[in-house]
């Protein structure tokens, strides 16, 4: 029988996803990474989730590859051909990620590192147990950031810090994570899935369409100049304009009720 390495559950609109590998703190094997892209495809093609949550079974969050994983065997012990894993799988994920049309929300647990870490910075809000930490594990072992770091870490926290945190490996505590404006914020541990769920629930009841068109929008505004921005913000504005969550937010505002978000 399968094993269930992603577990599932759902609250009122929102979903969570929770690694479930405690035991080599939920690192990723390829069966991980398979059930975690169809949970999450499974979120996204629901219209009845407007949120998602991952988190870490026990007291990681995730430790990035799993460095035993047979996948990264080869038959005649050869080196194994880890650009093709970071195509097979964290390619995927992290594109999966950042084109899901509800706000995905990282409850980091405990320690994130390597891939771990990056596949927290791809989600849209982080926010991190104050025991959590944040390690780019990648140069200790002779690679580079993957799962989207070399692209995130710069633009989150500039290049200096970025090719600091990259170089050195060293640990960031949760709590330098949030002041460096790494990551949206670090609570208290037992706080961890409270404050999750809460800012998960409060954006569930908002315009889905407009959060995944504002990731959108900034992601791809970061590529371009500034008269090149403004235009796409007039293409997006205008189709959100034409769609049903404008005319229901303004209504609502007019007729000072809450509104009924449903576009997604
Ligand atoms: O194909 C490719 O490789 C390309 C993709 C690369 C993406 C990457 O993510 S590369 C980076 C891979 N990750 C790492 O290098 C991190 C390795 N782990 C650690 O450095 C440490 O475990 C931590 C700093 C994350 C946590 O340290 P600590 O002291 O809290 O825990 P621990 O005792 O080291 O780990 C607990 C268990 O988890 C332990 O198992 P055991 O001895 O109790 O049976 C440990 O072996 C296991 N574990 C932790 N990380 C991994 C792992 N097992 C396999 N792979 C891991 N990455």
């Amino acid at each position: 029988m399968e094993q269930d390495l992603v577990l599932s559950t759902t609250q009122g609109a929102v979903r969570t996803l929770t690694l479930n590998r405690p035991a080599a703190l939920n690192s990723f094997t390829g069966a991980m990474h398979k059930q975690l892209l169809a949970a999450l495809n499974a979120a996204a093609d629901e219209a009845a989730v407007r949120a998602v949550v991952v988190t870490g079974a026990g007291r990681g969050f995730c430790a990035g590859q799993d460095l035993n994983d047979p996948e990264m065997a080869t038959a005649d012990g050869a080196p194994p051909d880890v650009g093709a894993v970071i195509e097979r799988h964290y390619a995927p994920l992290a594109l999966r990620i950042r084109s899901m049309p509800v706000p995905v929300i990282a409850a980091v647990n405990g320690v994130a590192a390597g891939a771990g870490a990056n596949f927290a910075f791809g989600c849209d809000l982080v926010v991190a147990a104050r025991s959590a930490s944040f390690i780019q594990a990648f140069s200790k072992i002779g690679l580079i950031p993957d799962c989207g770091g070399t692209w995130l870490l710069p633009r989150l926290v500039g290049r200096a810090r970025a090719i600091g945190l990259a170089m050195t490996g060293d640990k960031l505590p949760a709590e330098e994570a949030q002041r460096i404006g790494l990551i949206w914020q670090c609570v208290d541990d037992a706080a961890l899935m409270d404050s999750a769920m809460a800012l998960a629930t409060k954006l569930a009841a908002m315009p889905s369409r407009a959060l995944a068109d504002t990731r959108r929008a900034l992601d791809d505004a970061a590529q371009m100049d500034y008269g090149q921005a403004l235009a796409l913000e007039a293409r997006m504005q205008g189709a959100l304009g034409r769609a049903h969550d404008f005319a229901e937010g303004a209504a609502a505002f007019r007729e000072k009720r809450a509104p009924v978000f449903r576009d997604r």
